[in-house]
């Protein structure tokens, strides 16, 4: 299995590492900076002996070396600054991920695309939209990642191990996510019948600007950490045919009353990528949010042509 990750900035290095370091696949790791991704990719190989994985890890500019990819994810593009929204980086980013979709497509035509350069849900569908793949071979990272937000939070704010928690969000990345308290558990037991209903409003409001806190906090550059641990939790799924249930940003074609948008949706991730939408119960008020959210996304996803 090889994964090429394209963008060796904070995000696609950290999702190298992790990548080769739990053994999943060889991993080709690309920039547009010369040397960066070379010295990046020779400083991890030294670290293999110590830390005892096998799989390779080179660094490269050129697209040949990405040929044959199974999976690749797309990291490449500016991150946000502070006081900047996701919706400011549209038309940099849409720039930088049409240039890298199209160079790294057309080398690797059956690879499942992981989109991961904001803002989210509308560099997934111009990823897309380039490549030409198949919709369930293309997906954007974000829900993974949200839910992982609200889960630390709700271990913190209980005392409990985060292993323990279990809760989803879904629709699109940050500001406008769903989070579903009907699905959100603690050791099994449902969050609702743990916390009242204006500390799942605080937590849930933490969640929505985690990203802007972090931000807030290094000054330079975004979140990493959690973000590579998503991306890796979701190759692992892909590469590894698990068959998993993720919130993935993903084509609907349909589900939740819901058609021919991305947006993010539960999905089950295998071999070849979506390969179904599962449809929960949601509330009619959570059914409501999801539809916005979906129109949201195709309005925004129209500006890309005039940008
Ligand atoms: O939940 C999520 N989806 C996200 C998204 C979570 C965290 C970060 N998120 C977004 O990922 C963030 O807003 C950015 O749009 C991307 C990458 O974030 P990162 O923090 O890794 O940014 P860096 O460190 O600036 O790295 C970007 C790299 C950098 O090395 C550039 O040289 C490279 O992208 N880059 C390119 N590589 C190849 N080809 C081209 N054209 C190119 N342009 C820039």
């Amino acid at each position: 299995m090889r994964v090429t990750i394209v963008g060796s900035g904070f995000v696609g290095a950290t999702t190298a590492m992790r990548v080769v370091q739990k053994g999943l696949a060889e991993v080709v790791l690309i920039d547009i900076v010369e040397g960066l991704p070379q010295g990046l990719a020779l400083d991890m190989r030294q670290s293999s002996p110590v830390e005892g994985f096998e799989p390779r890890i080179i660094g490269t500019n050129d697209y040949a070396d990405t040929e044959g990819s199974d999976v690749i994810v797309i990291t490449a593009g500016l991150p946000r600054q502070p006081g900047m929204s996701r919706m400011d980086l549209l038309g940099k980013n849409a720039g930088i991920v049409r240039e890298v979709t199209e160079q790294v497509a057309s080398g690797s035509t059956e690879a499942v695309i992981i989109v991961v350069t904001n803002p989210l849900d509308e560099m997934t569908y111009l990823a897309a939209e380039v490549s030409g793949f198949p919709k369930e071979r293309v997906m954007g990272m974000a829900g993974v990642l949200d839910s992982a937000r609200l889960r630390s939070f709700i271990a913190e704010k209980l005392g409990v191990s985060p292993t323990t928690v279990e809760a989803m969000t879904l629709g699109s990345h940050g500001e406008a996510m769903i989070p579903l308290p009907g699905h959100a558990t603690v050791g099994g037991k449902p969050l609702t019948d743990l916390v009242d209903e204006d500390t799942l409003q605080e937590l849930y409001e933490r969640t929505r600007n985690a990203g802007a806190e972090i931000v807030e906090y290094l000054k330079k550059g975004s979140a990493y950490y959690a973000p590579s641990a998503s991306i890796a939790a979701m190759v692992n799924a892909i590469v590894g045919d698990t068959g998993e249930v993720m919130p993935v940003c993903a084509w609907c074609t349909g589900q939740y009353g819901i058609e021919d948008v991305y947006v993010g949706v539960p999905v089950r991730l295998g071999k070849g990528g979506v390969q179904r939408i599962v449809e929960l119960d949601l509330s009619e008020q959570e059914l409501a949010a999801l539809r916005e959210a979906a129109e949201g996304i195709r309005a925004k996803c129209a500006d890309l042509a005039k940008v």
